[in-house]
């Protein structure tokens, strides 16, 4: 299986995110892609490649023009406002909710900047958009090679994507990886996609950019959205809308879910892909599901993504795996390549 690994990714690193009323260090840092690096190394499953220059045109499919420019802009914008934020992050701290506006957008930059986000712990810094872009770029990359006949691939991406929705970005989020892998088999060729998002938080952006598309089921295995982040999506009853009724799973677990529980919603999730007739999979693989990740609360353990990888592996189905979330930075290496050796060892 190759890897597609974003090269450039330490030009993202945040330094603050807002936590009850302080800013804390971020939790989406360079040493996670870093760990599991040094773990493919140590335990290859492929070789390790950069991604493939793709012509942008068809981020627009995923992502608005708007919202592009606005990403690639920011950084200038923010400089221009005060040459002393180059030491600083930026980061929103207003945004529209209810009854306000959001066909409009503002002149300003924090207006601007709270259109496109909804949440204060995803700081853009000067390196964000190039960084994103190229993740990708891993993730169409790891489509391509899909499409080209490999089995499966796995983009080593940083920043995560898949709380980033047409518009927004948030929850560590800037660009949709995962969606940009689907919508890049879509447009290629595959007629029927299935996206599984396994990471320990509802993907609320994936699942809303393909909410009323009969042609890309998304499942979703989480922690329940009534006490977990992002809170505002990701409930059993949102099956989809109009075309896409039918196309849309959330299976919301609670907090201390252990892989017994968890390994049957997953079963449960793929009996649904198959019935669809999916004809690849793009894997959203969070790896924050596991019992010492600092900021969720599943209770799998090291060995458990073996088995994880194992069962993947026997849908047959062309696999993209994109890597999301997990914040154990000391052992994300190890349970990635669990999956991915499972996975190649069927
Ligand atoms: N103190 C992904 O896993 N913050 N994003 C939760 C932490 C947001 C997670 C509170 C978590 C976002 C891709
Ligand atoms: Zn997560």
């Amino acid at each position: 299986m190759k890897t597609f690994f974003n090269h450039i990714h330490a030009k993202h690193q945040g330094k603050f995110e807002m936590y009850r009323g302080s800013f804390v260090p971020c939790f989406e840092v360079v040493a996670r892609a870093d760990s599991v690096l040094s773990e493919l190394q140590a335990r290859p499953v492929g070789q390790v490649l950069e991604p493939q220059r793709w012509d942008d045109s068809a981020m627009t499919t995923v992502h608005s023009e708007r919202y592009l420019r606005f990403l690639q802009t920011a950084w200038s914008q923010w400089i221009t406002l005060d040459p002393k934020n180059v030491e600083r992050d930026i980061l929103p701290a207003v945004w529209p909710t209810r009854t306000f506006r959001s066909d409009l957008e503002p002149a300003n930059f924090s207006g601007k900047l709270g259109l496109y986000s909804f949440d204060a712990g995803t700081p853009i810094t000067a390196g964000t958009w190039e960084v994103a872009h190229e993740g990708a770029r891993c993730a169409i990359s790891a489509a391509e090679a899909v499409l080209q006949g490999d089995r499966a691939a796995f983009a080593l991406s940083r920043p995560p994507g898949h709380h980033a929705g047409i518009d927004f970005f948030g929850g560590y989020c800037f660009l949709n990886n995962a969606a940009l892998a689907a919508q890049h088999l879509r447009l290629n060729g595959c007629g029927r996609i299935a996206v599984l998002d396994i990471d320990y938080h509802h993907g609320n952006g994936t699942q809303s950019i393909f909410y009323d598309r009969p042609d890309v089921f998304f499942a979703s295995i989480h922690g329940d959205p009534r006490t977990e982040y992002p809170y505002y999506l990701g409930h059993p009853d949102e099956a989809g809308a109009g075309a896409g009724v039918g196309a849309n799973l959330n299976l919301p677990l609670p907090r201390g879910t252990d892989y017994a529980r968890w390994s049957s919603a997953l079963k449960f999730a793929l009996g649904a892909i198959a019935r669809f007739h999916a004809d690849a999979v793009v894997v959203s693989l969070g790896l924050d599901t596991f019992e010492s990740d600092p900021i969720s609360g599943f209770k799998l353990a090291k060995d458990d993504y073996f088995r994880i990888g194992e069962i993947l592996a026997k849908t047959g189905l062309p696999t993209v795996f994109v890597l999301e979330g997990g914040y154990a930075v000391d052992e994300i290496g190890v349970v990635t390549v669990n999956v991915l050796q499972g996975f190649v060892s069927c």
